[in-house]
């Protein structure tokens, strides 16, 4: 792929970070003087093209300096940033500018973080809104770089890659010094390609001789409540390899009866409602129909990819586990592609990501209505 064979001279990411790190920490001074006027416009209209950005909005800003783009937030009402770059100088010189009262846990405030994006812990998101500007041509891998922002972010986040002098100027930069400038700004069609396999939608393109602005989008509605997809099967035993341990049972269906229904489906992470036929012991709310996430997939992370399976966390504290019994889910929406994690940590932190986006999904009236479908049987015969 063409945006993988740029020249990059530097041989990692950890090589890159480390001279990202100590060329902008010996630059601070320049970046404390203040821009141009007609710069300072195009910083307004950078800002300016995430729609809804206000006052609720918690925003990344991605290699943000000394923090050029902060005051163009706060004038729309932004007040939850986190600032995130390699310099430690550049946070220094951006937290005396921007220092707020009290920035603990979740308080609104500018806050920042020092290090590579990709190793943002999941907690510090989701946020409505990521900002790489004059950062892009630095990071690493551009595609590895927009996946870990685009699962940083909410369902219909922004991602804003943008450059205030165009695309151009920074082709000279990559040009002249492509340690430090590893790549060039993706135009219109390097970006398509660049986002194909990516949960990402190109939203528009500015490429103007001195303004460069790409707005992507992740998609917003996750539902496909118009085409719900029915699963069932009788819970089977998977591998053992300790979803419980991690905290996440997984019920494992039976792949092969269902084989046709998944032809369609990409791989991936899908939120809906399950049902267990549970056994005569069992409390009546272990019948009821609970939330559920569900991973279509071959778990990369754990290993070597297994053959695919389909596993179903259902939201609920089940009083005993239920392997040979009959589950049923209705399938509501996707939430992210199958990936492979660098450790069970942050596959773990991933899912609790998951949990929470298919807790708040299925509240939409239109996905909780599907909580009393024809497919669910009614909740307890024997309790009336
Ligand atoms: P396996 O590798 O055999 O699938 P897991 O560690 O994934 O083992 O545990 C799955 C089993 O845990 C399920 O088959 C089910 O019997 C039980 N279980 C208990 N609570 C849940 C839950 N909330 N969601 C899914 N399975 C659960
Ligand atoms: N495994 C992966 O390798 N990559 C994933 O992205 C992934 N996402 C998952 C999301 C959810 C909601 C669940 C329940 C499981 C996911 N898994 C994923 C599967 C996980 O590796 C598996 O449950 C454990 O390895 C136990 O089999
Ligand atoms: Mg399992």
């Amino acid at each position: 792929m063409a945006h993988r064979v740029s020249c990059r001279t530097v041989a990692s990411r950890e090589e890159n970070n480390k001279l990202q790190a100590a060329t902008f920490n010996s630059k601070v001074e320049h970046f404390t003087v203040p821009l141009p006027q007609e710069v300072e416009e195009r910083l307004e209209q950078i800002v300016g093209s995430v729609p809804e950005l206000g006052p609720g909005s918690r925003v990344l800003d991605v290699g943000s300096g000394t923090g050029c783009l902060i005051h163009h937030m706060q004038a729309r009402g932004v007040q939850d940033v986190l600032a995130v770059d390699l310099s430690s100088g550049m946070l220094d010189e951006l937290r005396q500018r921007f220092s707020s009262g009290s920035t603990c846990g979740n308080n609104a405030g500018v806050r920042t973080w020092c290090g590579d994006v990709q190793s943002l812990p999941a907690y510090q998101g989701p946020f409505d809104a990521a900002f790489f500007n004059a950062v892009f041509g630095n990071v690493y891998d551009q595609r590895d770089t927009l996946l870990h922002a685009a699962l940083l972010l909410k369902p219909g986040g922004h991602i804003v890659l943008s450059h205030p002098l165009g695309r151009q100027w920074l082709a000279g930069l990559h040009r002249d010094a492509p340690r430090l400038v590893p790549h060039d700004l993706p135009d219109q069609a390097a970006l398509q390609q660049l986002v194909a396999d990516l949960p990402l939608e190109v939203r528009s393109v500015r490429d103007e001789p001195d303004l460069y602005i790409a707005v992507l989008q992740v998609p917003k509605c996750y539902a496909f409540a118009q085409s719900p997809l029915y699963l069932e099967g009788a819970v089977v035993t998977g591998f053992g390899r300790g979803s419980k341990q991690m905290g996440v049972p997984t019920a494992n269906l039976p792949p092969e009866p269902l084989a046709a229904k998944l032809e369609q489906l990409p791989l991936g992470v899908y939120f809906g409602w399950a049902q267990l036929d549970t056994a005569p012991e069992q409390p009546p709310a272990d019948r009821e129909v609970h939330k559920m996430v569900m991973n279509v997939g071959r778990r990369p992370t754990i290993g070597k990819e297994t053959d695919l399976t389909v596993e179903v966390h259902v939201l609920h504290k089940f009083s005993q586990d239920f392997y040979g019994r009959h589950l049923r889910v209705v399938t509501l929406g996707y939430i992210r592609p199958e990936m492979k994690f660098d450790g069970l940590p942050s596959l773990i932190a991933r899912i609790k990501a998951d949990i929470g986006i298919a807790k708040s999904q299925l509240d939409l009236p239109e996905l909780v209505t599907f909580q009393r479908d024809r497919i669910f049987t009614a909740a307890d015969p024997q309790q009336g």
